[in-house]
């Protein structure tokens, strides 16, 4: 982070760094790396891998290889990184872009970069006595609100599963003033759901797909009046003061997008009927959240759904692999009035700095953003960090498995309260 006031404890430097190669949640070898800091303290931050990727996003890995990657890091990058100071996330970031020389972190891989690019972060947050939320809250100037709303994935489709429907994620949207009831509301959704299921396929082996939602072999419109079913039970169950428990969906339109048209199970839609479609689905279910409802070069589509919808009762109209979280990509969308929003995954661009450049953007346009997972993930926790220090409106995250639970469980910590 930059400058963060005179009267803050002097930050120290790098000692030294290293990298290892570790496993994601579906046995992918991705990288962790450690900063230790002047008087031998490590910090950690380790990067996830998505499956549906952005056309438009950085190299994960050079070659395709963690091994690749390590060699090169540790030839060209590393020793650059020695003895640098903490405190100054936008000059340690540039150090990584002029090492690694590429426009698109093809040298060092993107998941290289977002790997140290967090671990500095940390280091530097904890080297002014801080969480790494407040350092990033301080640095955007975001002041302490309500937790962000828990966007959810509790049905997987398209290629986080197999056999499921072709949409890729059903969300319970659940928005609360406090992050224990955003929680448990989403795990409630989860196994209403699951006991739906059940009662459905009672002879049919159920299971959960990448991102910890259930798998079960239904069509997309089957799968989205359960999800909208549960969310209403929940949200009338009166458990929940205060708590709004809504549908939305992540298409993933480019994984769906073939010759000109969106081919689903049951639909084959030209890019005008997609719009429709999408535009039908949110007024019969009220959805909160609809993320990539177009291909990701299709700026216009984007911007003919959005302007259907404004004021109050708009739903989130979210940009991932439309933007891949990139500050120049967003400012076109912007100019185009393509969304309201957009989801921010560190290694869809590589460093942090320039997610806070897309924070920033968002802010000034009115948007929301969207703080997110990735379907291969680590059981690391930054991203409650970021989500909270961000002021995002929402953090993208499974409900269910030990890696999306670890960011869940982290947002109950930042969100403070009472102990136990
Ligand atoms: C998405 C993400 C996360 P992936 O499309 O939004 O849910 O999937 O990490 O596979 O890109
Ligand atoms: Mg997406």
């Amino acid at each position: 982070m930059s400058a963060v006031g005179t009267s803050q404890p002097k930050p120290g430097s790098i000692e030294k760094v290293g990298l290892r190669k570790i496993y994601d949640s579906r046995g992918n070898g991705t990288v962790e790396a450690t900063i230790f800091v002047s008087g031998g303290h490590p910090f950690h931050a380790s990067c996830p891998s998505g499956a549906s990727t952005g056309a438009h996003e950085v190299t994960a890995f050079p070659e395709g290889s963690v091994e690749r990657g390590l060699e090169n890091a540790h030839a060209r990058v590393l020793p650059h990184l020695t003895g640098l100071p903490l405190g100054d996330q936008s000059a340690f970031d540039r150090v990584l872009k002029e090492r690694d020389g590429t426009p698109n972190f093809s040298f060092l891989g993107g998941n290289f970069a977002t790997a140290l690019s967090l671990a500095y972060a940390r280091a530097s947050a904890a080297a002014s006595r801080r969480e790494l939320w407040e350092q990033v809250a301080l640095e955007l100037g975001t002041p302490r609100g309500a937790p962000p709303a828990l966007v959810g994935n509790v049905i997987n489709g398209g290629v986080h599963a197999v056999g499921g429907p072709s949409i890729q994620e059903f969300i319970a949207f659940v928005q609360a003033p406090e992050p224990r009831s955003v929680v448990e509301a989403a795990v409630m959704v989860h196994r209403e759901i699951g006991q739906e299921l059940r009662r459905r396929f009672p002879s049919t082996a159920l299971g959960r797909g990448d991102e910890g939602g259930w798998v079960a072999p239904t069509d997309d419109d089957t799968a989205l009046s359960i999800l909208a079913e549960a969310c209403h039970k929940v949200q009338d169950s009166g458990k929940f003061p205060g708590t709004s428990v809504r549908p939305g969906l992540d298409l993933a339109a480019s994984e769906l997008f073939r010759e000109g048209h969106y081919q689903y199970q049951k639909r084959r839609l030209t890019p005008s009927e997609q719009v429709r479609y999408v535009a039908d689905l949110i007024e019969k279910f009220d959805l909160a959240y609809v993320e990539d409802p177009l291909e990701e070069e299709d700026f216009q589509g984007f911007a003919e759904l959005t302007g259907m919808f404004s004021g109050r009762k708009a739903p989130h109209i979210v940009g991932d692999d439309l933007y891949t979280t990139s500050p120049e990509r967003l400012k076109r969308g912007i100019r185009e009035r393509a969304s309201n929003s957009i989801l921010l995954k560190v290694n869809q661009v590589g460093t942090l700095s320039d997610t806070l450049e897309a924070v920033r953007l968002a802010r000034a346009a009115g948007w929301s953003t969207i703080a997110s997972h990735r379907s291969g993930e680590t059981t690391d926790n930054w991203l409650a960090h970021l989500a909270t220090g961000f002021g995002s409106a929402g953090i993208k995250c499974g409900v269910l498995g030990g890696e999306r639970v670890a960011k869940l469980n982290e947002l109950l910590r930042i969100g403070g309260g009472a102990f136990p």
